[in-house]
């Protein structure tokens, strides 16, 4: 029943042990909605690549120019969690994404879905990195993939970390201030430095390059779900109502300091 339930939202989905994560939780404030007693993570992957062709021109990541995926996948796994508690009424279902204590890149390694790549992002062998991450935290058990996070690695040919513009990729995994993503996320005023560093990108919101250069998403399907098909936004815009925006969340005066750089 559950299987036939995620199916209609998603293409992939596994099951984590919440046993393997339990002590990597991330500090936050939705930690306390987890269930007491959880004993699975449901995760479900949601890809957004819209093919190669379709990001020309674009001066946004690839992942800010679909509707913004806290919102509709937040409503899609909340609807998900529902249907399961009519159907299992004595279980917890809980949905999550990204603003979530859940370590996602960890849970979809250990829900047998695919690897980790040097850039610390989550690799799937038929979507690439090109996905969305979310998860419904249960009471329910279910059979658990037999596996280690440790077996599961990309083929490390380390081109991300040539790639990488500001050095933030290491062997330990990312060094998160360095990284463009934050750089272009992060309010304030930013140094001569950074602003040279989101310039020659070419991109005001995000950062996709350690993603472009890797050989593990050269061949693979680019099937966005249905939702992510319409209303891609291959621009910033500022000025018109932003809210459905990924760029939206820091507020308009974020990424309006971003796109002035490429004017100056
Ligand atoms: C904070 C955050 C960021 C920060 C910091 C990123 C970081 N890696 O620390 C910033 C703003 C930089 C960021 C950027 C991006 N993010 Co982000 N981010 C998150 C968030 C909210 C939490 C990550 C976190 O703190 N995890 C906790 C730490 C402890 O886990 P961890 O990083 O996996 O740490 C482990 C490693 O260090 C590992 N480890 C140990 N030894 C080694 C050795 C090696 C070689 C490696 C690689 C790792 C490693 O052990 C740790 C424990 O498991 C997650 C959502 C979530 N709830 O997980 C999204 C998430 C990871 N981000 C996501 C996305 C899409 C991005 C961007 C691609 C967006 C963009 N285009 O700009 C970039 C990519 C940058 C990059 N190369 O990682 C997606 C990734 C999907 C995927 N395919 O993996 C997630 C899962 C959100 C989602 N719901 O889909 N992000
Ligand atoms: S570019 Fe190479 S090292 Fe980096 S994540 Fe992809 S396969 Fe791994
Ligand atoms: S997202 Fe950009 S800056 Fe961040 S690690 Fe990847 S290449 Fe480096």
């Amino acid at each position: 029943m559950t299987e036939k339930i995620l199916s209609e939202i998603t293409p992939v989905f596994g099951f984590c042990d919440f046993n393997k994560i339990k002590e990597s939780l991330i500090e936050c404030r939705a930690l306390k909605r987890i269930p007491q007693n959880t004993k699975s993570v449901i995760v479900a992957l949601f890809p957004y690549n819209l093919g190669e062709d379709a990001y020309e021109g674009s001066n946004i990541s690839k992942y800010a120019v679909v509707p913004d995926y806290h919102d509709v996948i937040g409503k899609l796994l909340q609807d998900t969690a529902t249907k399961l508690k009519e159907a299992y009424p004595e279980e917890e279902f809980v949905a999550f994404t990204d603003n979530s204590p859940i370590p996602e890149v960890k849970a979809a390694i250990l829900a047998g879905l695919g690897v980790r790549g040097l850039n610390g992002l989550f690799i799937n062998p038929s979507y690439g990195s090109w996905i969305f991450i979310g998860e419904i935290v249960t009471t329910k058990e279910y059979n658990y993939p037999d596996l280690t996070e440790a077996e599961t690695m990309c083929i490390k040919c380390g081109k991300c970390v040539s790639a990488c513009p500001t050095k933030a990729i290491s062997s330990n995994g990312i060094e998160s201030e360095l990284c463009l993503s934050f750089i272009t996320q992060k309010k304030g005023e930013l140094t001569d430095e950074q602003k040279k560093l989101i310039k020659d990108s070419g991109c005001a919101w995000g950062c996709d390059i350690c993603q472009n250069v890797c050989p593990m998403n050269k061949t693979v399907k680019s099937e966005p779900i249905e939702i992510f098909k319409n209303g891609a936004e291959l621009t910033a815009r500022t000025g018109t109502d932003i809210s459905d925006r990924a760029y939206a969340w820091r507020g308009e005066k974020v990424i309006k300091r971003n796109l002035k750089i490429f004017e100056e």
